[in-house]
């Protein structure tokens, strides 16, 4: 297939770019160009062919997208250490990642978010020097085990358990649905301990009895890899066990910063949507004008800005909220929930908008919207988040 040249105009209706400071708007452009320049070009190739492109790994290491909130002495962008990045820019580099592919958005939230934020946040000195430089630069790719087959939703049922064994646990158990698990050196595993606590260990591969099949037959993501984790006695030395959290509060702390950046990834690609879609729909004539100049593709238009606007500004102040430490995890859910489910109808409506071209990859919309099925779905299904949203307001439970 021929590269596609990637001529994407920012929709900005309401002029938030006045709320962002230059560096920001310098970090966003970064970003956007190396997206322009590296992924559009090749990205529907290698999702054609569902192949991820290790390349990237490296290129997103040097382009400082791994680790945001980790600290710049381990390598990160220094969020949560002080000095650094801020989240709007984290939340903006997420937003042009995935407006060249969910799955490029995904390879950064796992690693920064998944991989690096724990062992930044809940491990031991030397776990945090071994692992987080490698991580940052894209030298080593990291994965985050917590899906089960027979526990998605409900994690706190986990079977994954380590038994102790001298200086060392005895991990046993499978880990399903893991993305880059097949590309990983190092994967952070959440599993119980002999009282039944979750607990976070760093495996590593090659250590023996652990293997990560790949997950093949998807019809979203393709261009990122998923796989399983499975553990077979794998012997883990006592001191790739994270030593400062107990419970599932580790893992879901992770989540909510992983789905921050995903409430703004996912705009991204709406975006790419809605621009592909206006300009098809000024250049594409039937019954002798352009499509556009039809109420009911103008209809699809105005409510895709109309969503991508709300969408644009809630995201702007979560990320106020996030960078002044205030905001809850369930407002970061609220805005991953609405702003999946905008982007998914986003580039559903794109779709049809582009009729018979619309199935094809000379446009980037039929992957958009294909990806998102998987990114409505993970981080929480959509109804999960709904329910934490119920929980809030009401104080009441509905989960159980
Ligand atoms: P519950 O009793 O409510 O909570 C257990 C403990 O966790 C605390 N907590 C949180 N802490 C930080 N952040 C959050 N978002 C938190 N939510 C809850 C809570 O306060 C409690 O703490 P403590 O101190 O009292 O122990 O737990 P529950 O068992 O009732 O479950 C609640 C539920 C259903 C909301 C939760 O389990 C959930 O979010 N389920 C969805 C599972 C999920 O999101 N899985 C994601 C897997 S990873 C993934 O998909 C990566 S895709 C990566 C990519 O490619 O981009
Ligand atoms: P289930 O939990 O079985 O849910 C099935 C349906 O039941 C859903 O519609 C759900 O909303 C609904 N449901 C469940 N409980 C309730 C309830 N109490 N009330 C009402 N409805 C309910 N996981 C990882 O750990 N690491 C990863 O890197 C990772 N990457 C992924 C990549 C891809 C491409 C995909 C598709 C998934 C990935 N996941 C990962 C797993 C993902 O987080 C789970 O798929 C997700 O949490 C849902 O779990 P499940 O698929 O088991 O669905």
């Amino acid at each position: 297939m021929a590269a596609r040249t990637d001529v994407f105009q920012s929709p900005d209706y309401f002029l938030v770019d006045e709320l962002l400071t230059e560096e920001q708007k310098l970090i966003r452009e970064s970003v956007r160009n190396y997206v322009k320049k590296e992924i559009s070009p090749i990205i529907e190739d290698y999702a054609q062919r569902a192949e991820f492109p290790q390349q990237i790994v490296k290129q997103l290491g040097d382009l400082g997208c791994f680790g945001p909130t980790v600290p710049v002495e381990y390598g990160g962008g220094g969020l949560d250490g002080g000095g650094g990045l801020d989240y709007i820019s984290y939340g903006l580099m997420m937003q042009e990642l995935e407006r060249g592919d969910s799955g490029v958005r995904s390879t950064a939230s796992v690693q920064g978010s998944l991989v690096m934020f724990p062992i930044y946040a809940y491990g031991s000195e030397a776990q945090r020097k071994k692992f987080l430089p490698k991580l940052a630069s894209g030298e080593w790719l990291g994965c985050f085990g917590l899906t089960e087959p027979n526990h998605g939703s409900d994690p706190s049922s986990m079977l994954t358990n380590f038994k102790d064994a001298g200086d060392h646990v005895i991990l046993n158990g499978a880990k399903m649905w893991i993305s880059n698990s097949p590309f990983s050196q190092v994967a952070v595993v959440w599993a119980k301990n002999e009282s039944g606590d979750i607990q976070g260990l760093i495996v590593e591969r090659g250590m023996e009895g652990f293997t990560t099949p790949t997950t093949h037959g998807k019809w979203s993501l393709r261009a990122s890899s998923t796989g399983e984790l499975v553990f077979d006695n794998v012997k883990v030395p006592k001191e790739n066990i994270f030593p400062n959290v107990k419970g599932l509060k580790g893992p879901l702390g992770c989540l909510t910063k992983a789905r921050y950046g995903i409430a703004w990834g996912v705009i991204g690609a709406a975006m790419d949507c809605y621009d592909t879609a206006l300009r098809y729909s000024k250049e594409r004539e039937q019954f002798g004008k352009p499509i556009g100049g039809f109420q009911l593709q103008q209809k699809k238009l105005a409510e895709m800005i109309t969503e991508i606007t709300k969408a644009q500004l809630l995201n702007w102040r979560l990320g106020v909220l996030m960078s002044e430490g205030r905001a809850t995890p369930q407002q970061v859910s609220m805005a991953k929930r609405n702003a999946c489910e905008v982007a998914t109808n986003i580039c559903r409506d794109a779709r049809q908008m582009l009729g018979g071209m619309g199935i094809t990859g000379e446009y980037p919309v039929m992957r958009h919207m294909m990806n998102l099925e998987s990114v409505i779905t993970y981080e929480g299904t959509h109804d999960i988040h709904l329910l934490i949203t119920g929980m809030d307001v009401t104080g009441l439970n509905a989960f159980k």
